[in-house]
This record gives structure tokens, C-alpha cells and sequence, in this order.
């Protein structure tokens, strides 16, 4: 198949889904073409499959705002023309769905007529689509949209009930390649920590709906009677406010702040613990990243997170906000080596279920369907 992906460049999980699912699909032989504003930070440039097609904005002085949507949309109509796509797929609603119904009008105008999947990811309903200034552009495009899918069934819930939805939406889950992620070695251990101390992580973007904040306070507690060290990697708005609260709660030399890394395999690797206190999380890649890495995970009980973690057995839930519980179930992984392990290896298990062979069959299918009914 030739299959166009349209997705935001950046460290965001939904740039990471839509970039390794590019990735995934070029090595088994389709032709991949990814539009976005930027190289996005995971594409592989040595699949030959996959291509990349910048979105051109031009710089016009009288614009305050630079219509980026009126770019995107021609970039598509323009690759879906030269290289003859069979289908799109634009990851997350905001703005892709809505330029993507744009390039589709486009295109059918000239006879040309183009499936678009519409993949929701999370903030693009929950936050970013719940403005006033995006909603009915928003449920406009997702109603229009050839399928819809969501990254989880809180999610999919969450739309129908915040939007006004006239179609089916299907959940297809994020995915994760087992093959990049495992145990690191001991030498990798010894930079960030001495050999009794445990390592905590936090992986995110630094905006609020992480809670970031919470994911100091919960060391800080841990560190009390657990020698241990805080790995942050990632960066964002919060990040100021995190460093000062560590100073703050006395465990500024115990919390290293990575910033961004395109290294975050090989720190999961090494880490004992992923802690994830988001306000919301539609799925929660981070943490399905970190399990997929043996690493059990600590996280808020929304969103879409139970689907991921399983209470009890490769983690725990707990109400958004709850500090110190925690902080306590974090003390319990971390209490002896065999208990640890235990949780690891089921958290190692849980994360098989994501597996990218699996959800990328998935989405095949999905395009395949679209194609022959279109
Ligand atoms: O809002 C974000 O955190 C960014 C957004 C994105 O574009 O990366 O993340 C969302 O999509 C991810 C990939 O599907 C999910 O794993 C995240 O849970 C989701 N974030 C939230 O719902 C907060």
C-alpha cells in the first residue's frame, strides 16, 4: 500500500505512535510518506520506505497568524497526487482532521477520492478540543472522517460523550517495539546511581496535566526511608517548578533533570520504577514504554491508564493527586529484590499485548477495508 501519515514532529506520544507505525509499515515493504512541519524526531532514515514531505509555510507579513492549515491541507492534496496514496492517516484531531476533510474535498474535486483515518490521541479531546475555538471544527472532522480510531476505550468514551458523535469509533491501542527496550547493564547503573540505591523515572513533556510536581513530592517521600535516586527526562513549562520544589523538599542532588534525550530506551533500562501522576492520559505510551522494559509503573488512576496497568500486578493506581499513596506503593515495589522482580517480569508480560506486529496488522486491515469500500 502507499499510505500517507500526517502527525506533529515532536517528542509527543502521538508523533512517536504515528513515526514508528511509518517506520513499522515501511520495513514490511508498503510505501510510507509522512507530512508534517519537521523531520519527526523518531523516523528511521535508513528505511527507504519511508519518506518525508515538509510542509511548506510561507511567511506573509500581513498574516499575524500563518494560515498552517491551508499549507498542510495543499501538502497533502499535492503527495497524495505525485505519489499516487491509497489512503491517509493523520494523527491527532487537531489540526490534521480537519485539513485533512480540506485536502479530501480538494482532491474529490478532482476526482480523485482518498480514505482518511482520523487517530485520537488524547489532549486533542480531552484539553486542546474542548475549546470553544476548536470543538465544532473539531466534531466536524471527526464525524467526517472515513474511520475514526481511539488509543483507548476511555478515550473513545470521552469523545462520545464530550462531542456529538454520529459514527463509530474504533479503539485500536498504542503499541510498543519489544525489540528496543529490555534490561540495561550494571556499568550504565553505576553513572546515575550507587549500587544500593534504586532509580526512579519520569518521562513527559513537563506540561501540567503530567503533574510533574507530584512526581517530586512522591520521591521525596520515597527518598525519606529508600535510598534512591529520580531520573526526569523530557522538558516543558513545569520543569522550572520541578527543579525549584526539589531544592525546596531537600533532594535537589538526588534529582537529575535529563532534559530531552533520544536515549529514553537505555534510561528505562536501568530504571527500577516509571512514576506517571498525570491528571489525564488517554493511554499512557510512557508507561507502556517502561514496562516494556520491565519496569513496573506508579500512576494516577484516569483516563485511560487502567487499561495499561494493571493494579497489583505490574504497578498500582491511585486517585489523581494522592502523594503519598503513592509514594507507599512505590516503597512496597521497591521494599526487596524478589518482589521487585515480580512485578517487573509481569509488567515485561502486560506489555506483550501492545506488541507492534499486532497493532500494525490492525491498522492494515483498517486501511485495507477503507480502500476496497471507498
Ligand atoms: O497530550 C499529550 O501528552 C500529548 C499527546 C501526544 O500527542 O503525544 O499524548 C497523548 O497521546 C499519547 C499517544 O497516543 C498517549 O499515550 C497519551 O496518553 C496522550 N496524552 C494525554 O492524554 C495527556
Amino acid at each position: 500500500m502507499r499510505i500517507g501519515v500526517v502527525c506533529h514532529p515532536t517528542f509527543g506520544g502521538s508523533g512517536v505512535m504515528a513515526t514508528e507505525l511509518a517506520n513499522h509499515l515501511g520495513r514490511q515493504g508498503h510505501e510510507m510518506h509522512v507530512i508534517s512541519y519537521a523531520q519527526p524526531v523518531r523516523l528511521d532514515p535508513f528505511n527507504t520506505q519511508v519518506h518525508f514531505h515538509e510542509v511548506q509555510v510561507q511567511d506573509y507579513p500581513l498574516f499575524l497568524y500563518q494560515p498552517y492549515e491551508l499549507a498542510l491541507s495543499s501538502a497533502m492534496v499535492e503527495t497524495v497526487r505525485k505519489e499516487r496514496l491509497d489512503i491517509l492517516h493523520v494523527h491527532y484531531a487537531i489540526p490534521h482532521a480537519y485539513a485533512a476533510f480540506m485536502a479530501r474535498q480538494i482532491l474529490a474535486d478532482q476526482g480523485i477520492h482518498i480514505p482518511v483515518v482520523t487517530t485520537l490521541h488524547g489532549t486533542d479531546i480531552t484539553l486542546v478540543g474542548q475549546l470553544p475555538a476548536y470543538k465544532p471544527a473539531v466534531c466536524f472532522s471527526i464525524n467526517h472522517s472515513s474511520a475514526v480510531t481511539a488509543v483507548s476505550e476511555s478515550l473513545r468514551q470521552e469523545t462520545i460523550q464530550q462531542f456529538n458523535i454520529v459514527r463509530d469509533i474504533t479503539v485500536v491501542p498504542n503499541f510498543v517495539d519489544m525489540k528496543r527496550y529490555g534490561r540495561g547493564d550494571a556499568a550504565a547503573r553505576l553513572r546515575i546511581a550507587q549500587p544500593d540505591e534504586a532509580i526512579l523515572c519520569h518521562v513527559s513533556n513537563f506540561r501540567k496535566v503530567k503533574r510533574v510536581l507530584d512526581v517530586i513530592s512522591i520521591f521525596a517521600e520515597v527518598h525519606q526511608t529508600r535510598a534512591s535516586k529520580m531520573v526526569m527526562v523530557g522538558d516543558g513549562p513545569e520543569r522550572p517548578a520541578a527543579e525549584a520544589l526539589a531544592i525546596q523538599l531537600g533532594v535537589q542532588d538526588e534529582v537529575l533533570f535529563l532534559g530531552k534525550t533520544s536515549d529514553v530506551e537505555r534510561i528505562l533500562g536501568i530504571s527500577d520504577l516509571f512514576l506517571l501522576p498525570s491528571e489525564t492520559e488517554s493511554f499512557g505510551l510512557a508507561a507502556l514504554e517502561a514496562m516494556a522494559s520491565g519496569v513496573p509503573v506508579i500512576a494516577s488512576r484516569a483516563g485511560g491508564l487502567p487499561e495499561v496497568v494493571d493494579h497489583g500486578r505490574n504497578g498500582y493506581l491511585e486517585p489523581v493527586g494522592d502523594i503519598h499513596a503513592m509514594a507507599e506503593r512505590a516503597k512496597y515495589i521497591l521494599s526487596n529484590a524478589s518482589t521487585h522482580a515480580m512485578f517487573s517480569n509481569q509488567a515485561l508480560e502486560a506489555a506483550q499485548k501492545f506488541s507492534m506486529e499486532h497493532i500494525g496488522q490492525t491498522y492494515l486491515n483498517l486501511y485495507q477495508q477503507l480502500i476496497d469500500g471507498k
